[in-house]
């Protein structure tokens, strides 16, 4: 189990935070040999390059060697930390939203963490290892994206010539790498709000309306002092007026609200203002020797009061039946890659507004930390997905990945379980769970996400690309969501088979399972521009047709249209956007074409389709 707390470094009154994103030293360490070396130990030299941090490495230069590079890269910079902060005892923290995949960084030569996985954050303080005030502080990290079979997601590396690395994975998107998400420094009191968890215990609803409801809240206090300090802890609505307190003083409490503002997801009857109807609290957490004088502040700023809850045949978002609509993404970008970006999210945000969409899967791994607090603001609905994409091999379900996967879902709790937008964890995509090893694997992940979670608060997902007569793993799920790719990846350009072949699946789910189902995946590559009538693969028109043609058959199963029959909870169509992928045959300039808008966020003839058909669903429904 993990110790200590992952809030979002938020400034405040006790805490200052600083960026170190912006242009670092970069070399691309072609032998792998820096760490034997010791590159740590000074500064870098020779063949050095400037990198943009937050940026995958791939795009940035003209060089091959570093679009395809597998193994170790370095970055360092030097900066310099206010006498302020060196002549008081807070804590010096320096965190890493995330990099890929392996990362070890040093302070002046001395090495001060390291962090296995791609996509959660890391941190240290590095207080002891600040030396002297006067010198600039050398900060330097050196980052390897070799996968190998037991790290998330998988791969396998081959050596075949000094220059020729091969690693192989199970999954298409490009394995981009780097520092992507930003570096920060920040303080904390030296006794400090570590953590804080905070959870809808229950709402109790009067006709329709919610009259009252119960948050249960967790804190945990870390440093010299924790004995003597006292918690308290306000719930402030969205006018700073406070709506309850409780001062007892305890790390565990709860907090009684009359007449609460729901989180409500957008698309839901009546909510055409998204942003007004997903209603955010703020949660202060006051920290004091004993009564007072006060030594730390958190807020919270996105606190949802809403109930996930689900049956057999419905997904439940505050007692009213939710279907998810939406298209899945990737963290992808020209130029930048994996890197996160402001302007990406935002436009990010708007395109799915103008496709009155309401949530979406963050496939194939956890997203930075802006995506799911713009999810939270605007009432969009997330699927939390591990990066478990492609267990395919038989020797993945290995107990070293189990300890590791575990680790990850872990990490991705604790940095996650705080926002209202997300509704459900998914555990994996597309693992092999037709073979007999992955029953006991995800049995005992299963209940391992069920314990670190407590009290059950949000239901548990993966996403099987199996037949259902083969399935081992769907039975310990509580919804069961399926990728199908009829009449693309099987019976190619035959547009009037889907209408049968997904009918027939689509059924088989619910006769074995008996539970939610998601199609949450379905698609085909298309080349804008390129035009066919009758429609023939990678055309636009073909893209149209094979939705409408899906569509159909998910309007039959549809939870909310068959309110008796109806078990299918949502859609999410592949992909949201074109890609970059490995370079492959299928795989046209080094792309998957899925997206409905381009690589540059501009629309194909499909987006107008599905924009429609959203539409339609936010008015009826
Ligand atoms: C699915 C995968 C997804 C791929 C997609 C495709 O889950 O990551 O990009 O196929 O091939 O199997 O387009």
């Amino acid at each position: 189990e993990l110790t200590g707390g992952m809030l979002f470094p938020y400034e405040n009154e006790f805490r200052q935070v600083r960026s170190l994103d912006s242009i670092w030293t970069f070399k691309l360490d072609d032998n792998n040999t820096g760490i034997d070396e010791k590159w740590y130990l000074s500064e870098l030299v020779n063949n050095t390059i400037s990198m943009p941090v937050p940026s995958s490495y791939n795009d940035i230069t003209q060089n091959i060697s570093l679009k395809r590079h597998v193994g170790w890269a370095w970055y360092e910079r030097y900066f310099y930390v206010h006498l302020s902060w060196l002549s008081s005892t807070d804590r010096i923290v320096l965190r890493f939203q995330a990099a890929h995949y392996f990362t070890m960084v040093w302070i002046n030569g001395q090495q001060v963490m390291t962090h296995e996985g791609g996509h959660l954050p890391f941190e240290c303080d590095i207080r002891p290892y600040i030396e002297q005030e006067n010198v600039p502080i050398r900060l330097t990290v050196a980052v390897n994206n070799t996968l190998t079979p037991t790290t998330l997601p998988p791969g396998e590396l081959t050596i075949i010539s000094s220059t020729y690395r091969l690693l192989q994975t199970h999954f298409d998107f490009f394995n981009y790498a780097g520092i992507d998400r930003s570096v920060l420094l920040y303080t904390t009191p030296e006794t400090y709000i570590d953590d804080v968890t905070v959870v809808t215990a229950s709402i109790n609803f009067s006709g329709g309306v919610a009259t009252s409801a119960i948050l249960t809240y967790s804190i945990v206090i870390t440093g010299s002092d924790t004995q003597k300090t006292h918690v308290k802890v306000d719930l402030v609505d969205a006018d700073g007026r406070i709506v309850a307190t409780n001062n007892s003083g305890s790390m565990e409490g709860t907090l009684y609200v009359e007449n609460p503002q729901l989180w409500q997801p957008c698309g839901m009857p009546n909510t055409h203002l998204c942003s007004e109807h997903s209603y955010l609290y703020t949660l202060q957490v006051s920290l004091s020797e004993n009564v007072s004088p006060l030594i730390d502040i958190y807020r919270l700023p996105h606190v949802g009061i809403r109930t996930v809850t689900v049956t057999s045949s419905t997904f439940l978002i505050n007692n009213q039946p939710f279907y998810f609509h939406g298209a899945n993404a990737h963290e992808d970008s020209d130029l930048r890659g994996k890197g996160y970006n402001d302007v990406l999210l935002v436009k990010f945000l708007n395109l799915y507004q103008w496709l009155h969409s309401n949530s979406f899967r963050t496939s194939h791994y956890p997203y930075s930390d802006q995506f799911y607090q713009i999810a939270n603001q605007y009432g969009i609905v997330i699927i939390d997905e591990t990066p478990a994409v492609g267990l395919s091999q038989k020797n993945y379900f290995s107990p070293t990945t189990l300890a590791h996967h575990k680790q990850v879902i872990g990490e991705m709790i604790r940095r996650d379980k705080n926002h209202p937008s997300v509704v459900m964890w998914s555990l994996a995509n597309e693992p092999s769970s037709n073979l007999p090893e992955s029953d006991s694997y995800f049995e005992t992940l299963v209940a391992y996400t069920r314990s670190i979670q407590r009290s059950s608060i949000r239901p548990i997902t993966f996403v099987s690309d199996q037949h259902y007569s083969n399935e081992k793993a769907a039975q310990y799920f509580d919804v069961i969501c399926i990728n199908k790719y009829f009449s693309w990846y099987s019976e190619y350009g035959r547009l009037d088979r889907i209408s049968v072949t997904l009918t027939a699946e689509v059924q088989g789910w619910w006769d074995t399972f008996k539970k939610p189902v998601i199609i949450s995946e379905y698609g085909a590559d298309t080349v804008t521009g390129l035009h066919a009538d009758p429609p023939v693969m990678f055309s636009e028109e073909y893209q149209q047709e094979f939705l409408k043609e899906y569509h159909l058959v998910f309007d039959m199963f549809s939870s909310i249209k068959n309110t008796t029959s109806g078990f299918l909870v949502g859609e999410l169509i592949w992909n949201a956007f074109d890609f970059e992928t490995e370079q492959g045959i299928t795989r046209v300039g080094a792309k998957n074409y899925k997206g409905i808008f381009t690589r540059q966020r501009q629309p194909k003839s499909a987006a107008f389709v599905l924009r429609k058909r959203y539409e339609n669903m936010e008015n009826n429904d």
